[in-house]
């Protein structure tokens, strides 16, 4: 039984599909952990959303901030941007099994069996995988809470607090948590989370102080346990993390680059290549 990990799919169907064919997936047999950002700026999201439900108990993913954001306009919180292609699926027939789906979905993944961890943006570096677990799953009980969730799917949109506190509590708690493990790329070394770079650049490590997340901590690694920590989001990287035991796995599909699927037992990166039918390209947009 093989474990493939696949970055963003951001509704690219039909490199998802490509990606299943070229590694030979076997739903009987085989397992998939997608790094969230299932839907969001492409153009099948549907299509995608199907075929993942579809795909049953061999299929597990993580939460990502446009999963996030789709939630927010699902239950009428935020408007949709047509940019991010996702009023579609409020008219489809599979509108309220796709918000169960994607309400249900956990922020932090960690494998029973082999030593993989898969988040969506990352695991805070100041945090120990057993801190890292439980904050997931105390946001992901709030996100399952019809009330609780229209509270912090309200307030989400907000870069504050930016550092971790262990007697952070409510609202700045979980908004933190959904920062961290979906939307974070640069800390400082002090902890503090930056939302304004999105790139990582020689000037920006010297001039003020920012680093990737994943340079500044080992969170997926206990005293007894070396795990590899899978995660999307930064397209920007375009897999090339250069940590050992750290995977970049977003490549930037839907921004016209390459959607990837690596194996977690062989070690082996698959890529097929994105049909191209993104308009946006710009780096900014990337956010
Ligand atoms: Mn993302």
């Amino acid at each position: 039984m093989a474990t493939y990990c696949i970055g963003d799919i951001h509704a690219c169907y039909n490199e998802f599909m490509k990606l299943l064919e070229l590694i030979k997936f076997d739903d009987k047999k085989d397992e998939l952990i997608l790094t969230g950002d299932l839907i969001g700026r492409g153009p099948l999201p549907v299509e995608t959303m199907k075929e993942i439900m579809g795909l049953g108990k061999c299929v597990n993913s993580v939460l990502g901030n446009h999963d996030l954001n789709f939630l927010a306009v699902a239950k009428h919180i935020v408007t949709p941007r047509p940019k991010d292609n996702l009023e579609v699926i409020l008219r489809s027939p599979l509108f309220e099994k796709i918000v169960n789906y994607l309400t249900n979905l956990p922020l932090l993944y960690k494998h029973k069996e082999k030593q993989l961890v898969v988040v969506h943006a990352g695991i805070y570096p100041l945090w120990e995988l057993s801190t890292a677990k439980k904050v997931a799953k105390e946001t992901s009980k709030v996100l399952k809470d019809p009330i609780q969730s229209r509270i912090l799917l309200s307030n989400m949109y907000n870069d504050e607090p930016s550092i971790w506190d262990d007697n952070l509590e409510g609202l700045k708690r979980w908004r933190f948590a959904l920062n961290a493990f979906t939307r974070m790329r640069l800390c400082y070394r002090s902890g503090r989370l930056d939302f304004k770079n999105t790139a990582i650049s020689p000037a920006l490590v010297k001039k003020d102080g920012l680093y990737p997340w994943f340079s500044l901590g080992d969170p997926a690694t206990s005293k007894k346990k070396r795990y590899t920590l899978v995660f999307g989001h930064w397209a920007a990287l375009g897999a090339e993390c250069a940590r050992p035991y750290f995977k970049a796995l977003d490549t930037g599909c839907v921004w016209g680059d390459r959607l990837s699927a690596w194996c977690f037992d062989t070690d082996k990166m698959y890529s097929v290549k994105s049909t191209g039918y993104t308009q946006i390209k710009s780096q900014s947009a990337k956010i």
